[in-house]
């Protein structure tokens, strides 16, 4: 049965309360545009504050509610989630990454700020997610337990390293284990880690750590996956993103080493594992098995 997203349903009003809590509170705490460095202010906030799906953020305030957190105190790690995948974004779409003149349906990051300040705009919303933490945070012992986490999954051993296997592997021939090894440090390693941080900043014990990352890694292959079928079958392309840039390229993608049928039914079998991995947490993980159906019927 399709996941109901539509006005009015559980789920899309959860999601969509959670939206709202999340992006004020980064307008309320990115530096104002008003604030010099103004051009770098305003190019942070450009990016952070243009829409997405905050599939990340949303992940750590679900995990952090359904194991019987505040909405409160993970919402300064959910936006620190945020505006780490802003940076990876606006430097993805450089000239010397992915050279992309689109995201979101508007002109990224460079094509309106320049490429240096474009760089300086990533460098410093990846350590002001850090500062959220730090100082939203208030029990040292979680902040650390967080930031630890968050600086691991990022990183060279994560979203990073993920992305320069990725660099280097263009115009490799289809070969499915690099394939995976790009998908699961690229996407599902920041995935994961939001889904971990939620349990992390509540601070709970490690069985449900485990249910939660082996969810979030099931969750964000899931995610990479069904960004790659919807990509091939144009539609990101239609909200922004340059029209076939993944396939000129002759990038590595699911669909291209698995073919569309495999790829929509490995998506699949994810997204029900994940929701098996959260069986020990009951009823109160609700949520997080809609958002996991969610993720595989999405159509952008
Ligand atoms: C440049 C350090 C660095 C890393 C780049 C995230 C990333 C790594 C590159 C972006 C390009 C890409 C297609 C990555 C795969 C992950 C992905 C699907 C990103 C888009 O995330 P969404 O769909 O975007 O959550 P929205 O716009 O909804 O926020």
């Amino acid at each position: 049965m399709a996941t109901d997203l539509s006005p009015g349903s559980n789920l899309e009003s959860a999601l969509e309360t959670k939206r709202k809590l999340l992006e004020d509170f980064l307008d309320r705490h990115l530096p104002p545009e008003d604030r010099e460095p103004r051009t770098l202010h305003q190019a942070m906030r450009y990016s952070v504050l243009s829409g997405g799906k905050r599939i990340r953020p949303l992940l750590t305030l679900l995990v952090a509610e359904a194991v019987g957190g505040k909405v409160e105190e993970s919402l300064p790690v959910a936006a620190a989630f945020e505006c780490i995948h802003a940076y990876s974004l606006i430097h993805d779409d450089l000239p010397c990454m992915d050279d992309d003149d689109l995201r979101r349906g508007r002109a990224t990051n460079h094509k309106v700020y320049g490429e240096a300040m474009a760089v300086l705009a990533g460098d410093a919303l990846l350590t002001f997610a850090f500062e959220l933490v730090a100082e939203g945070v208030a029990d040292p012992r979680k902040a650390s337990a967080v930031l630890l986490d968050m600086a691991h999954f990022a990183g060279a051993s994560g979203m990073v390293g993920g992305q320069a296997i990725d660099i280097e592997s263009d115009g490799a021939e289809p070969d499915p284990k690099q394939l995976e090894k790009i998908h699961r440090l690229k996407t599902q390693a920041l995935i994961t880690a939001s889904a971990r941080a939620g349990v992390l900043v509540v601070g709970s014990d490690d069985e449900t750590l485990r249910c939660v990352t082996s969810y979030g890694e099931k969750v964000g292959l899931a995610f990479q996956i069904m960004d790659d079928l919807l990509d091939e079958e144009g539609t990101t392309d239609q909200l922004g993103k340059t029209a076939g840039k993944d396939r000129t390229q002759k990038k590595l993608t699911f669909p291209r080493v698995h073919g569309r049928a495999e790829s929509r039914a490995r998506a699949g079998t994810l997204a029900r594992e994940a929701k098996e991995a959260l069986h020990p947490l009951g009823t109160s993980a609700r949520l997080l098995l809609s958002l996991a159906d969610y993720v595989v019927e999405r159509k952008r």
